[in-house]
């Protein structure tokens, strides 16, 4: 099939989403951080009460891995370049300080989005409009409107819960373009013992970012369609009236690339992120921390993140950790 034949008959976004809910407004005409103004003390309070052991996971990939990162094609994994070391001070280049100190320096290039990292609420829109009704001029240069420097001011701290859809689905990770919905998260859950409670931070576990480690990069990426959430209006629903602040995936996306119903991309991207304001978290590495819940049965969690304070940034990269 040509590309035109693929999307003859694809609805645009604004088609798609024209009945879609919106929680513009609803936290103010200068709000930038969405749902996350779900997590208030109450929340903070919720998730620290799920301590037990104190057994802390980071959730960050490696960034500028030797052997490649999971990234979105078309961007280009990180270049850390170091710029000052030993042989500086062996060959004299290095700068002089009293009592003879000598440091290391790096420079690194990436693509905010280049590793785990946390979407700002304006990093993707349709319709001429980014979230909360914000011009989709205001993206021009910079964010100058929800950036992810108010999320990274405010942080983000709840009880956290993990669904481990590839477990549930007896799957080391799930299939290039295999989707799942809110109704399989609800049932995951159940078969884990818990319940998805109204305002938790969603970690959803596909082992699509862990397998990108045990696959060959060419197969990683061929016809690039990543597993994920599927839209549809009931789950978009169901996002709202559970008052979701974050959803935090280990896949690139955190959604199916293509919805394979209408055809349309990244739809919940809109749906989700720009509509709703649900704070979007992506490439995050979830395997240890599944493996751990598994093990102890606590698939429940205090879930702490700060992304990098990027000043009208699209998003930053961020190392979430989660203390059981
Ligand atoms: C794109 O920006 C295309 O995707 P993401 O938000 O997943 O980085």
């Amino acid at each position: 099939m040509t590309e035109t034949e693929e999307t003859l008959g694809t609805p645009t976004l604004q088609e798609l989403l024209r009945d879609s809910p919106k929680n513009w407004g609803k936290w103010g005409p200068e709000d930038e951080v969405g749902s996350l103004n779900y997590l208030t003390v109450e929340e903070a309070q919720r998730g620290a009460a799920e301590i037990r052991t104190g057994k802390s996971f980071t959730l960050a990939i490696p960034i500028g891995n030797p052997e490649g990162d999971p990234i979105w094609p078309g961007r280009k994994t990180a270049v850390r370049t170091n710029v000052m070391d030993r042989r500086n001070f062996l060959c004299g280049t290095g700068p002089s300080f009293n009592g003879d100190l000598e440091y290391a320096d790096d420079v690194i290039t990436m693509y905010l989005q280049g590793t785990s990292q946390y979407d700002a609420l304006g990093h993707m829109w349709y319709g001429e409009k980014i979230y909360n009704g914000y011009a989709a001029e205001t993206t021009i240069g910079s964010l100058k409107k929800a950036s992810v420097f108010p999320i990274a001011e405010r942080g983000i701290v709840g009880r956290g819960i993990l669904i481990d859809i590839a477990r549930f689905r007896g799957k080391a990770a799930l299939e290039r373009g295999e989707t799942f919905s809110h109704e399989d998260l609800v049932a995951a859950a159940s078969a884990q013992g818990v319940t998805i409670h109204k305002r938790d931070i969603l970690l959803i576990r596909t082992g699509w970012v862990g397998s990108y480690y045990e696959t060959e990069e060419t197969e990683f990426y061929r016809d690039f369609l990543e597993p994920g959430l599927t839209y549809s209006p009931q789950l978009v629903e169901w996002f709202r009236d559970m008052e979701i602040p974050n959803l935090v995936t280990d896949t690139i996306g955190n959604e199916v690339t293509r919805d394979p119903v209408s055809g349309v991309d990244l739809p919940l991207h809109n749906a989700l992120m720009r509509n709703l304001g649900i704070a979007f978290t992506e490439i995050i590495a979830l395997d240890k921390l599944a493996e751990d819940c598994s093990s102890d049965g606590q698939w429940t969690f205090l879930y702490t993140a700060a992304p990098m304070k990027i000043v009208g940034g699209s998003g930053a990269p961020v190392n979430p950790v989660v203390i059981k």
